[in-house]
């Protein structure tokens, strides 16, 4: 069967700057950064973002192989603790600056368009360390005073601009479940910190309407929505993954889309207490910055029941756990490696979500993936890794975008997470996932079966 997209579809794969770029001539730390000095025992192997993928030195061959393997569209970050010099005022590094343009210039020159997203859980730490990062408003405007200066640098050659990655997971990590630095675990802060974190995608939004000059420039948002599936069709269930839903999709996705957060969310937190401390004013930004373009984050579906914890017996003031208890292995598919069940259909259900409830808004799949370890299991006498298992997973992905699609979802693009096998967060190099691998310990980059693969999707707009 053969299964075609639409014309000028994206065909592309996401990294970002924290995970792909080192922190080579960076003036400050971010979180992770800081992190890793502190507690490199954290990540595993004890390797942290120091070199990454050396993108920041090697990104004009690196670049060369995304257009060999027939990438038009890539995605990375722009990091805040690069590009900027004090913090506060604003003002521009030097390398930082010529870095980015250098590097915006060389995937053009290639014919790539440049995706662009300005925070990647890489917040500053002496933001975090200083103000308490987001759970400050004063640290939103100084994130707004950021991506004013990145539109006015780079506007006039990048058409795509994405303020967060995943906002969700800065909150979960963050605030909630203690996987990523600085390790909290406060259910009102992190109610705050979602909120700060709406706030400041709007007032980033508003000042790109402000300086915004190029015609075909436009700003969205990337989230990493998991579609809720009830374990039954108990009432208490199906409660439980509609709790779910509104908390770790519609709390990003209402306000983004159309301005205001759901009614049936802001009651529960009332009710609970830990509703965020907001001004008619900030609602007024929230509402009039709504975003043109989204990016869809899909890697596994949330299976949600009721909740097996008493509310009673909650360790801390509030969680969302006292409404929903997610469950992951009831003889499901599983990537194993990763621990992430696979159910393409999921893609579908969003893509349907978004047609109906979000006023089929333009969207993309931004990262979609499968992180396998020991990936040399499956190199073969050339030295290239075989990685079938992978193209059958977004075989079966974009099957599902492109009945999506028929379906008059308004979907433009599929990018992969990601290009170049890169640095993953406390997983550092555990899970690879490109389309391009990577030797940590001599750089040298080699294409996977995937990439050759895709790059005949590319070319063709179709596969069979
Ligand atoms: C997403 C992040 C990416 C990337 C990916 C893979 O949530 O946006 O930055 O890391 O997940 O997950 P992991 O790195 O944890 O294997």
């Amino acid at each position: 069967m053969k299964i075609e997209f639409p014309k000028k579809f994206w065909w592309g794969a996401a990294t970002s700057g924290p995970q792909s770029e080192g922190r080579f001539n960076k003036k400050h730390a971010n979180v992770f950064d800081h992190w890793y000095e502190i507690d490199p025992d954290a990540f595993y192997n004890n390797v942290g973002p120091d070199t990454a993928s050396n993108f920041y030195n090697s990104f004009k061959e690196d670049i060369t192989m995304m257009k060999k393997i027939g990438l038009n569209s890539v995605r990375t970050s722009i990091q805040w603790s690069r590009l900027i010099d004090d913090l506060e005022e604003g003002t521009l590094n030097e390398d930082g600056v010529r870095f980015y343009n250098d590097l915006i210039d060389e995937f053009l020159k290639n014919g790539i368009r440049p995706v662009i997203n300005l925070h990647h859980f890489d917040i500053p730490a002496e933001l975090y360390h200083k103000y308490g990062g987001w759970e400050s408003k004063y640290v939103v405007d100084l994130f707004a005073q950021f991506a004013e200066q990145c539109f006015k640098l780079f506007g006039d050659r990048v058409e795509d601009w994405f303020t967060h990655n995943e906002p969700m997971v800065v909150v979960d990590g963050q605030y909630l479940y203690q996987f990523h630095y600085p390790l909290v675990r406060d259910g009102k802060k992190a109610v705050q910190v979602a909120y700060n974190l709406v706030l400041a995608s709007a007032k980033a939004i508003e000042k790109f309407r402000e300086v915004n000059t190029n015609p075909k420039g436009r700003i969205g948002i990337i989230l990493n929505l998991t579609p809720s599936y009830p374990a039954t069709l108990e009432a208490k269930d199906v409660e439980a993954a509609r709790f779910a839903d509104l908390w770790c999709n519609q709390m990003f996705l209402d306000p983004s889309i159309h301005g205001v957060f759901p009614k049936e969310l802001i009651d529960v937190l009332e009710r609970d207490g830990v509703l965020w401390e907001s001004t008619i004013e900030e609602e007024k930004v929230i509402l009039d910055n709504t975003i043109d373009v989204l990016g869809v984050n899909f890697y596994h579906p949330n299976r949600v029941q009721q909740p097996t914890v008493s509310p009673n017996s909650l360790t801390v003031d509030w969680m969302p756990t006292k409404y929903y208890d997610s469950y992951e292995k009831r003889n499901r598919r599983m990537n194993v490696d990763k621990g992430w069940e696979i159910y393409p259909k999921a893609l579908y259900d969003i893509a349907i979500n978004v047609r109906d409830n979000y006023n089929n808004i333009p969207w993309f799949v931004s990262e979609n993936g499968m992180g396998v370890s020991r990936e040399e299991r499956w190199l073969n006498k050339d030295g290239m890794i075989e990685d079938e298992y992978r193209i059958q997973f977004i075989q079966e992905h974009l099957y599902w975008v492109s009945e999506g699609i028929k379906a008059g979802s308004n979907c433009f693009g599929y990018h992969l997470w990601t290009p170049i096998d890169s640095w993953s967060w406390m997983n550092a190099y555990r899970n690879r996932y490109g389309f391009i691998s990577n030797n940590i310990h001599t750089q040298v980059k080699t294409i996977k079966k995937s990439g050759y693969w895709i790059k005949e999707v590319a070319d063709t707009n179709a596969f069979s």
